[in-house]
Order: C-alpha cells, then sequence, then structure tokens
C-alpha cells in the first residue's frame, strides 16, 4: 500500500551570502535517499531573489510504500542553492531528515488534523567537504555505500543539533 507523504517547505534563514551583492538566491532541492530504494526523483521550490531569510511556504507529496520509510538511512536530502544566471548554482548547505521515527508511521494511524498537528522540525544546513567526495558518494547507486553515506551524514547532522542545543 502507498500513503503520501507530505512535507511542507517553510523557510531558512541565516544563509551564507553567496553573491556579490552579499544576497543569495536559495532555492530548495529535496529528495529521498537512499536512491535504490525512492529512485531519483528531485522537486524544487521556487527561486526566491536577494534574500538570505526566503520564505518558501511550499507543499510536495511523495507517494511512497510506508514499509520504505522504515529502512535503515531512509531520509529527506535537502540541498539549499543559490540560484546564478550566468554560472552554475552555488550550494548553500545540506540537510537532512530521518524519515524512521516519522509521525504515524509505525502506530499504524492516520495524522490527522493537518499540519498543525504535526511538529515543525528546523534542520541546521551544513556544508561538506571536501564537496567532490561527498557528492560522488551520493551519486553511487550502490544501495550498501548510499546507506553508509547517509549514516555519516546523519551522525554529523546530530552533532551539529547537539552543539547548536548546547550554546543556548
Ligand atoms: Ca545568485
Amino acid at each position: 500500500m502507498m500513503f503520501c507523504f507530505t512535507l511542507l517547505v517553510l523557510n531558512a534563514k541565516n544563509l551564507p551570502p553567496l553573491d556579490t551583492n552579499g544576497l543569495s538566491d536559495p532555492y530548495v532541492t529535496l529528495r529521498l535517499l537512499p536512491e535504490d530504494l525512492f529512485g531519483k526523483e528531485v522537486k524544487k521550490t521556487e527561486t526566491i531573489k536577494s534574500t538570505l531569510f526566503p520564505l518558501f511556504d511550499e507543499q510536495f507529496d511523495f507517494d511512497v510504500d510506508p514499509e520504505l520509510l522504515k529502512e535503515t538511512g531512509a531520509c529527506f536530502h535537502f540541498t539549499v542553492k543559490d540560484y546564478d544566471k550566468f554560472s552554475n548554482d552555488d550550494i548553500a548547505g545540506h540537510a537532512f531528515f530521518n524519515l524512521n521515527n516519522v509521525m504515524g508511521l509505525h502506530e499504524n494511524i492516520n495524522v490527522t488534523g493537518g499540519f498543525g498537528s504535526v511538529p515543525q522540525q528546523t534542520l541546521n544546513i551544513f556544508h561538506p567537504k571536501p564537496e567532490g567526495q561527498y557528492f560522488e558518494i551520493l551519486e553511487t547507486r550502490d544501495e550498501e555505500r548510499a546507506k553508509l553515506f547517509v549514516k555519516a551524514e546523519k551522525d554529523l547532522y546530530e552533532k551539529t543539533v547537539s552543539a547548536h542545543v548546547s550554546e543556548k
């Protein structure tokens, strides 16, 4: 049985300035990983011009087999990019969202009440280095390597989050 996973991309803040005017033209691409399970479909938001605090407020629907969301390493991969008219778009950063603990997935119930009933998640973006190496691994079709990559990213994400929390 397939179900529709709906994701609302709200906003981003404090993005790195990637244009010479000290601003950026951000948009977000999102996809499900690992590719071997979910395919290569990539969705993207509109580009918001000249801002480091874009408001996207866009909704995306993914038709997925809920069993796949329970697989190790299943996650959303977000990439925040800066649109450039005359060169390749720059990458502002990446973020990952683990899907193993999504509300309603294990309880076998529908989450009702719309977005108001689902807590918002704030993800910290990070810029992976060296970029080339990350992307080679990311693009690989080999499932085991993809999973290892995702696990490493999740560990990094957890570290980023805990560092962020302890700052407060
Ligand atoms: Ca730009």
